[in-house]
């Protein structure tokens, strides 16, 4: 096992938490930070920084801390902040989360973002369930003869279990970026005819790894910003953390409701 190999951040987490197997990951975005709270106590917090293969994220907004949080009869892996691809480290350490929570055992990775909306009438502060996504890194976590089928890839059962928990949320379709620009207007409306609905920098390139292992995904956005071209104003990183902040309560509610019956 080399000193990056998730199954090595996955011991450490056993070790630290003294917990054999954790259930469910669930990946805070940028602006998510504030809805870790309301998912539960953690049993425990570890660093990144402490963790083989982690690398601390860079972001405001992201924490870079790892927590152990028991939701009814589930076990927990909170990721409080995520590697992007933006930050130049490559795929790898952008799908480690993941790999990691795989290992530790977790057969579902909630992926939390923040993103842009697209789609007519779409509001700052709402949150979207990701139905499908298009995936512009021009990039794959996977490497060789690995033909991974995408169909569902995010899963129409959690999908319904969420409109159950509630009943308002949209779906819809999310462009994953390399970033770190934000787009331009004339690539905003080509997105829309592609059938695009939110776009981000993060989440496409975790939910193929997440895929590959084996790992049911359930992706959620909020709507942090309206995409370029739609108000006429600038894009800025943090009217993100406040729409984060805004929608928490709300959002802590319906991952803890979503881990517990996942
Ligand atoms: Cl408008 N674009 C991208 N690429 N990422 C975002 C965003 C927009 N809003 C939040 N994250």
């Amino acid at each position: 096992m080399s000193a990056d190999d998730p199954a090595a951040a996955a011991a450490a987490i056993a070790k630290a938490t003294g917990v054999d197997s954790h259930d469910v990951a669930v990946v805070l975005g940028s602006g998510w930070r504030p809805a870790a709270d309301v998912i539960g106590e953690p049993d425990d917090e570890l660093a990144m920084a402490d963790l083989p293969g982690f690398r601390p994220p860079g972001v405001a907004g992201h924490s870079g801390t790892v927590r152990s949080v028991t939701v009814a009869e589930r076990r927990a892996l909170v990721l409080l902040g995520r590697t992007h691809l933006y930050e130049g480290h490559g795929v790898e350490p952008v799908v480690h989360g993941v790999r990691t929570a795989a290992a530790a055992g977790c057969r579902t990775v909630v992926l939390t973002n923040a993103a842009g909306g697209i789609r007519e009438g779409m509001r700052v502060g709402e949150p979207v369930l990701i139905s499908d996504h298009l995936n512009l890194t021009s990039l794959s976590p996977l490497v060789g003869p690995r033909f991974t089928d995408l169909t569902d890839l995010y899963s129409p059962r959690l999908r319904a279990i969420a409109r159950e928990i509630d009943p308002e949320l949209s779906e819809g379709v999310y462009v994953g970026l390399p970033g770190p620009h934000f787009e331009t207007p004339a690539e905003i409306r080509m997105f829309r005819l592609l059938g695009a609905d939110l776009v981000g920098m993060s989440t496409v390139l975790e939910a193929i790894a997440a895929r590959a292992e084996g790992v049911e995904v359930f992706g959620l956005s909020l709507v942090t910003n309206l995409a370029a071209g739609i108000t006429g104003e600038p894009l800025d990183h943090h009217e993100v953390l406040a729409a984060g902040a805004a929608a928490a309560g709300r959002m802590g509610a319906l991952l803890r409701d979503l881990i517990e019956r996942a």
